[in-house]
């Protein structure tokens, strides 16, 4: 894959990142400060009877675009795509409060490129400013044309993502795709698989292996690409997803594909096998994008011990599944837990309600 972007006389792409020997071959964008960082959480630990250890991977402070998330460090490996493909337009989709429409706007200004955003109607909220703050408000900012349309929740490709790019072409641009999530793009993968390579750095430095990883699962990519990076070192099935989507077999066909798509680009030489998948449903009631009492319950616990800030859609339901397994002994004693902290704290604003008293 080839990039021509230079700045200061250095090229700002990386064939080959350190330490990445399972990416070597990809070239990658950087719109990350670097390895994010990783930290323990005492309180919070102390706060659920301190059986277990639980650290937290900040991918939630790892850019400073537009306040970071998992969407950057998949789409540093789309973006030497993007540029070799000679378009002009980004065209994305996703709910009002998308994440990934404002990683993907972040993306376009960066490069100087235009942006076209779907915003299809995911969640069924009305709360006042639901459309104005947060992520869109940002999205707006960063000059992307974000268009609401009514269509619901669907993790898959769209109508209504493949109608825009129609109209960008139609209108004399040259439009390039990147389905919800980044999920259901060849590259899309691949980030995560890096996320596994940098952790296993880190945890050389501080001398231990985590037991388990807990990480929000929606679209797939990046539990896809963490169970691809965590396979060599038989970690894979230690990866323990947490549904936020409420459409539970959607997810898991998603996960299980990308997962297996992504072995066989990067040449693996091993399985993705059905025990390498561990993802768990009982925490994405009552839906996508509605918080349960328990959620609210589990931010607030994060916020107050470790002023460690989640959001009602996504990491508060992995907070809320990683606090309910821990008090009903599913991790043993001793256990190192590893939370990763994938971003989207903008859309709390959306959600100011739920948080008044
Ligand atoms: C998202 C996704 P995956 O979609 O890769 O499974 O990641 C789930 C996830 N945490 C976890 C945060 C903060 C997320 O934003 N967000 C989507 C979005 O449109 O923002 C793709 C759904």
């Amino acid at each position: 894959m080839s990039c021509d972007i230079e700045f200061g006389g250095t090229s700002l792409c990386r064939g080959k990142a350190p330490n990445m020997s399972l990416l070597e071959k990809f070239a990658r964008y950087p719109l990350t400060f670097g390895p994010s960082p990783v930290e323990p959480l005492p309180r919070l630990s102390a706060a659920l009877g301190g059986k277990v250890e639980i650290w937290a991977k900040r991918e939630d402070c790892n850019s400073g675009l537009a306040l970071g998330g998992n969407k950057l460090r998949k789409l540093e490996y789309l973006v030497p795509d993007i540029l070799a493909s000679g378009a002009d337009t980004l065209v994305s989709i996703g709910g009002v409060q998308s994440n990934h429409t404002r990683m993907v706007a972040a993306v376009a200004a960066k490069l100087g490129l235009r942006c076209r955003l779907v915003q299809e109607s995911w969640v069924p909220v009305d709360e006042a400013g639901y459309d104005r703050v947060g992520n869109i408000l940002l999205s707006r900012l960063m000059g992307a044309d974000s268009r609401i349309v009514e269509d619901g929740f669907d993790i898959g490709i769209r109508d209504s993502w493949q109608r825009a790019m129609a109209e960008v072409r139609a209108a004399g641009g040259k439009p390039y795709g990147i389905p919800a999530g980044a999920s259901e793009h060849r590259l899309g993968g691949l980030g995560y698989v890096g996320f596994a390579e940098e952790l296993r750095a880190q945890e050389a430095g501080l001398g231990f292996r985590f037991d388990y990883i807990i990480v929000c699962v929606v679209t797939g990519s990046t539990q896809a690409g963490m169970i691809v990076g965590f396979k060599p070192d038989g970690r894979a099935g230690r990866v323990i997803g947490i549904d936020a989507s409420a459409t539970i077999d959607q997810t898991r066909g998603q996960v299980a594909r990308i997962a297996r798509d992504t072995a066989a680009l990067i040449e693996l030489g091993a399985e993705i096998g059905d025990a390498d998948i561990h993802i768990n449903p009982d925490y994405a009631h009552p839906a996508y994008g509605v918080p349960s009492a328990e959620t609210n319950a589990a931010m607030r616990l994060a916020a107050r011990t470790e002023a460690m800030i989640t959001d009602p859609v996504y990491e508060g339901k992995s907070m809320q599944g990683m606090i309910d397994l821990i008090r009903k002994g599913f991790f043993p004693a001793g256990a190192r837990l590893l939370y990763a902290h994938l971003g989207g704290v903008p859309a709390i604003n959306a959600y100011s309600g739920h948080y008044r008293n």
